[in-house]
């Protein structure tokens, strides 16, 4: 049906299977529904699919393709890789003159909405779905949203989160045994409550067994932790496998096909092609169950759930499901498997199918101790790749999910060894942090000067009550924190930078390439390793 509707002045055209009004304001339903606007939209609220991909207010004009393409399948929606509308999962919103703000939300999943001009067009991939349409300021339609979204996906994170030393962006791969169990001494008087053990353990990507460096196992590594009255954390990344995994070689029917019958590609990193797990496979549910159930009984009760996207890629499955629904099962088989009383951390994972599952959501993509990367944001226009400011800016535009979940900002950096951050960039994401409640650090003990161990151990205890002022600014304790004028996108490579741009796109497609920069990070990471030995060493002389 087609019904022209005035919402609080504004005329709207709109086409629906059905329109209704209710107190919280029209709810249409429809496969497909869309609103003709009076006016050309100044901007668009693009809101990408999983915790990596882009959320942010953009002009309407298209923007570059991410790249490079082999990664898409890792950074964004590769179904709508090539969308050149703005486009964004599950929700539009547009800004209008006079700043008032026009939103359009699916409350179901496996939806879409898109610019076309003058419409504002959604759509579900699979069968037809109720949506919100609302009007006003910007802060209170979100709000309204959120409400609307947590009575249909439920909401989880109302515990506070407990605050988490993760080994990651201090010592990525290059975790062993010894020196997890210095690093997690040193760290014995700071007041984290989670002492989280990230990648780098396993065996392979699908292999969930403790590798060489961990010749005590994983359950000596939890009592470690526990003995200093922690919680024990871990990762995995349960929903993908690498190519040259044992659970992939042993049981490639438990993974996601295209329609010709090829293997569906979850994107390339650790110089390997990644797979999905199929979670519409009975076996893959049983399997994820137990594995969840291995790390409670190793003794993590914090798991933090990574490149969870791989369970609602497009593809051939097991029982016909709408994808991001045959997601969802597999997430609520994680949670069955660690029990509610874990806390479950998902990362990487697409946004509202994770809701009212997960305690708490990353909500952006990795920091970094640099800035931006010019390679990265410029060359390669993807926004999506691990660096500070990427994940501020997108982190900022999900915090309207904080009712519904634990926003994750990522960890905050307190050292200036080996960071090329500003002391005023560290300061932003310290006091993201505690807009967030969510307090993360990787920071090693012995590169902090006396100082920063302060500043460290002040974070941790602090909490600032933190009251959002304006759209990106806010009160932290009475001290005001704006981030206004860091958000915006880098602009496109011009000139020189296209002919570059293009090589880079190509070279960063080849899995030779990304395979030799594999090698060459872990050679880097592998001397980073060696050296943390030496000076632990002459420390140890010294005494
Ligand atoms: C461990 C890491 C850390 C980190 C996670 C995730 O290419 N990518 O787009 C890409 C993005 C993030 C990423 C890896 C690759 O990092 O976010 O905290 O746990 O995995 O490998």
């Amino acid at each position: 049906m087609d019904l022209t509707l005035g919402l609080h002045g504004l005329m709207l055209k709109i086409t629906a299977d059905e329109i209704a009004g209710t107190l919280g304001g029209p709810r249409l339903k429809g496969k497909r529904v869309s609103i003709n606007l009076p006016l050309r939209p100044v901007r668009y609220f693009r809101h990408g699919w999983q915790s990596w991909s882009l959320a942010a207010w953009t002009d309407t004009l298209a923007l570059p393709a991410l790249q490079p393409a082999i990664l898409r399948p890792m950074q964004t929606d590769p179904e709508y890789g090539l969308e050149s509308r703005p486009h964004g999962s599950w929700f539009g919103a547009v800004g209008l003159n006079g700043g008032k703000v026009l939103l359009l939300g699916a409350l179901g999943l496996e939806t879409h909405v898109r610019l076309d001009g003058e419409r504002l067009e959604g759509w579900s991939e699979s069968g037809a779905v109720e949506w919100a349409l609302l009007y006003g300021d910007e802060r209170s339609i979100f709000a309204k949203y959120a409400e609307q979204l947590g009575g249909v996906l439920g909401r989880v994170g109302q515990k506070p989160a407990p605050r988490i030393w993760c080994s990651w962006y201090s010592l990525y791969t290059a975790i062993d045994e010894p020196l997890l169990k210095k690093t997690f001494m040193d760290l014995r008087d700071f007041p984290f409550d989670v002492l989280q053990v990230d990648d780098g353990w396993e065996i392979g990507i699908g292999d969930w067994e403790p590798n060489a460096k961990f010749p005590s196992g994983m359950t000596a590594l939890a009592d470690t932790i526990k003995s200093q009255g922690k919680t024990a954390g871990l990762w995995l990344a349960p929903l993908i496998a690498a190519e040259n995994s044992q659970l992939f070689r042993q049981h490639p029917g438990w993974f996601l096909k295209e329609t010709n019958g090829r293997f569906a590609s979850a994107g390339f990193n650790w110089g390997q092609q990644l797979y999905s797990l199929d979670t519409t496979h009975p076996e893959v549910l049983e399997w994820l169950r137990a594995l969840m159930k291995k790390a409670r009984d190793w003794g993590f009760d914090y798991l933090k759930l990574d490149f969870l996207y791989g369970g609602g890629l497009p593809g051939k499955r097991y029982r016909e499901m709408p994808r991001e629904t045959a997601l969802r099962q597999g997430l609520q088989a994680l949670r069955e498997g660690m029990g509610q009383d874990a806390y479950f951390l998902a990362c990487g994972s697409p946004i509202f199918p994770s809701l009212g599952i997960c305690d708490a959501l990353r909500m952006g993509p990795d920091v970094a101790g640099e800035w931006e990367n010019h390679r990265d944001a410029v060359l390669l226009a993807n926004p999506t790749t691990p660096g500070t400011r990427n994940a501020i800016r997108t982190t900022l535009h999900r915090l309207w999910l904080s009712p519904l979940v634990k926003v994750d900002p990522d960890v905050a950096y307190f050292s200036s060894r080996g960071n090329n951050l500003s002391p005023e960039q560290k300061r932003f994401l310290q006091d993201l942090a505690l807009i967030c409640e969510f307090k993360a650090t990787s920071d090693l003990p012995q590169k902090l000067d006396s100082e920063e161990r302060e500043e460290l151990r002040r974070f941790l205890e602090n909490e600032p009550k933190a009251i959002q002022t304006g759209r990106y600014s806010f009160e932290l304790a009475e001290r005001k924190v704006d981030f206004s004028d860091l958000l915006s996108l880098p602009s496109p490579a011009r000139g020189l930078d296209r002919l570059q741009s293009s090589v880079m796109s190509w070279l960063a497609s080849q899995p030779w390439a990304l395979r030799l920069f594999d090698r060459m990070n872990r050679q880097g990471l592998e001397k980073m390793r060696r050296e943390l030995d030496t000076s632990g060493m002459e420390k140890q002389q010294a005494q």
